[in-house]
């Protein structure tokens, strides 16, 4: 059989500060810290496992514009390691890690070939004789709206060729900001054997034949990327066949659950109920981090939902929690009023229904509107970053959770 194996992997966000996360014990907020970095080492262990021809890493390399000579030296060090087991890499960088950033630039081993900010072609002969051209670029500066797809071109005779992007799929839903945008229509009329996305954080696969594929970050970084993280092997064989192996890669996981309470359900019950469920999490083998969704949170007592609410049954949960090996930390239990209160009759429907028309509603321009004062305040803005519109959502929905529950006393 004729053919390549390779790694496709991007969005690392190497030196992701996690700040939001500051307030977690010292021992967890350092294990979160490094995890993007212990993430990338499962990646380079793998590749070397596999003894793969080459590894892509499509943008994002780093999440800072001024990426940390700290990140730069690790990322180093990585690609030393792939160099010494004689693996190539081939890197682009992304919206997060433009080449405009103001970072002093630390040199990269000679197996590592990173594509300047004109779509280019690099071509490398692997171990098995074949030929391969990649082609791609980096981003020059934080905002690339062209549609840069239309300057890919396959150039010359190559065995495989394999196009390396990082931007937006339009059609699709996306909470990332819509770079380099493209359809899957133009990405197939290029006749590219594989196409090696970046920027959605979400792994997705777009296209089999030929494979177009999103493999999502390495390591997630908040509730909103939850679930396994990893990157992809992928084998291209002459005949045409081509496959996909997911690996997880991820030391933290995000992870949710609804439970749902009865009737009488007193502390030891509830207590019982959750650590149950996270000793079947412990045993993932990871460091977990668990958000609680109490369903049908009317039914237990108002002794009860007060240690919820002032956060002394969620202090007795994270009693003793040992980070040095796998662990379940819940970070916060949610009472769901809301969907229960859809549910019931008490209240008038139509008042749910003019609150989400409401909530709705601020999700346009009402939100800046009632934050801009903030945002402007001569000492407040310098400790603000912009809300992204995730954090936006997050933020309505607990306003609307705060009112029906308001509305139930
Ligand atoms: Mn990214």
């Amino acid at each position: 059989m004729e053919g390549i194996r390779f790694i496709h992997t991007a969005d690392l966000h190497l030196d992701s500060p996690f700040l939001g996360l500051n307030h977690l014990p010292k021992d967890l907020f350092e294990r979160i810290q490094e995890s993007t970095f212990a993430a990338f080492e499962k990646v380079v262990d793998l590749a070397i496992e596999q003894a793969v021809d080459f590894v892509v890493i499509v943008g994002d390399l780093f999440d800072g514009e001024d990426r940390s000579i700290k990140a730069q030296a690790r990322l180093r060090k990585q690609m030393e390691r792939l160099r010494d087991a004689e693996i190539f890499a081939f890197i682009t960088h992304g919206n997060h890690d433009h080449l405009a950033g103001s970072w002093l630039m630390l040199d990269m081993p000679e197996n590592v070939q990173i594509f300047s900010s004109e779509v280019e072609m690099k071509s490398v002969t692997v171990k098995s004789g074949c030929n391969v051209h990649l082609y791609g670029f980096s981003y020059p500066e934080r905002h690339v709206v062209d549609r840069k797809i239309s300057e890919y071109e396959k150039v010359g005779e190559a065995h495989f060729h394999i196009g390396l992007l990082h931007g937006h799929c339009e059609g699709g839903i996306s909470l990332h900001q819509p770079y380099a945008p493209f359809s899957i229509v133009e990405l197939l009329q290029k006749d590219m054997d594989y196409w090696a996305l970046g920027h959605i954080h979400k792994k997705q696969i777009l296209n089999e034949d030929p494979f177009i594929v999103y493999p999502g970050n390495i390591q997630g970084r908040h509730r909103n990327e939850d679930g396994e993280k990893g990157c992809y092997i992928v084998t291209l064989e002459s005949s045409g066949h081509s496959q996909l192996e997911f690996h997880e890669t991820d030391i933290i996981r995000w992870e949710s659950v609804d439970l749902n309470c009865e009737e009488n359900m007193g502390l030891t019950d509830l207590y019982t109920i959750i650590t149950q469920h996270m000793e079947t999490l412990n045993s993932i083998g990871l460091g977990i981090m668990l958000e609680i969704n109490l369903q049908n949170p009317s039914v237990i007592s108002a002794d009860l939902k007060l240690k919820i609410d002032n956060g002394e049954f969620l202090e007795m949960l994270q009693d003793g929690i040992d980070f040095t090996e796998a662990f379940v930390w819940p970070y916060k239990i949610n009472l769901n009023f809301a969907a229960e209160k859809a549910n019931s009759t008490l209240i008038d429907v139509s008042f749910i229904h003019m609150l989400n028309l409401a909530i709705k509603d601020m999700e346009k321009d009402t939100f800046d509107e009632a934050v801009s004062s903030l945002f402007s305040h001569i000492y407040g803005s310098r400790y603000l970053t912009q809300i992204e519109e995730i954090e936006k959502k997050a933020l309505l929905e607990s306003a609307k959770e705060l009112i029906v529950r308001q509305l139930g006393n």
